[in-house]
């Protein structure tokens, strides 16, 4: 019954910038499965983004307030890859929060475009009230997602253990939706690519499932 293909793993061969938008009119609608990457400032969104494209410098990394309030868009070749703008910033002005919902807000609601969202936490601490209520904005679209635990590279293998229990327990999530990884020892990077590849043949399938109907 089950008639497992070989699958070939997914190789990242030339990722490349596409385009930035700051606002939903500048949204892409992209022409191959997209996945979005989401998180508080900071957290690794940029450095995961490198780490995955084999590139050092594809998405700037660090705080730089000006680009971290856009959708950057990046093109892995069999997917498109969104860096989400960040939230947690701690001196932003109300305007720009709701600034900041309301792209993200307009993006989540383009549910039909997104494939999957790797949501990123910090490993070495508990989830914020921001992460929750982006965990919440989550369910409410009804987005698939997984948790990436960022910065593992900082802890203990013992102690990656223990977080990440402690992490899934605090959203209200098994701990297989957890992934442990860092930027700097490429720890998880097989099993992140490993999960986009599920992903695209998922909605390969879900394509062509459509076009039989027409
Ligand atoms: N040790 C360690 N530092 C990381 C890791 N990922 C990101 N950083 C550092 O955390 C800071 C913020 O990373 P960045 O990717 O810009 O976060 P972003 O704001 O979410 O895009 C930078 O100084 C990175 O070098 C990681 O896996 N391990
Ligand atoms: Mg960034």
């Amino acid at each position: 019954m089950d008639e497992r293909k070989e699958s070939q793993p997914l190789v990242i061969k030339n990722a490349t910038f596409i385009t930035s938008a700051s606002r939903a009119e500048q949204f892409i609608t992209p022409d191959k499965p997209m996945i979005a990457v989401c998180g508080k400032s900071n957290v690794g969104k940029s450095s995961l983004i490198n780490m995955l494209a084999n590139r050092k410098k594809l998405a700037k990394t660090s705080s730089e307030p000006g680009r971290t309030r856009l959708v950057n868009y990046f093109d892995f070749g069999e997917f498109i890859l969104a860096d989400l703008p960040g939230y947690g910033f701690a001196r932003v002005s109300k305007t720009e929060k709701e600034k900041w919902a309301k792209t993200l807000d307009a993006f989540f609601k383009k549910k039909e475009q997104i494939a999957h969202i790797f949501m990123l936490v910090d490993a070495r601490h508990d989830p914020t009230a921001d992460d929750r209520q982006m965990l919440e904005f989550l369910h409410y679209h009804i987005l698939p997602f997984s948790v990436v635990m960022t910065k593992a590279d900082k802890l203990s293998r013992m102690k990656i253990k223990e977080h990440k229990k402690a992490i899934a327990s605090n959203l209200y999530l098994g701990e297989g939706n957890l992934l442990a990884t860092s930027s700097e020892t490429g720890l998880g990077k097989a099993e992140l690519l490993e999960k986009i590849r599920q992903v695209i043949e998922q909605s390969q399938i879900t394509e062509s499932d459509f076009d039989e109907e027409e």
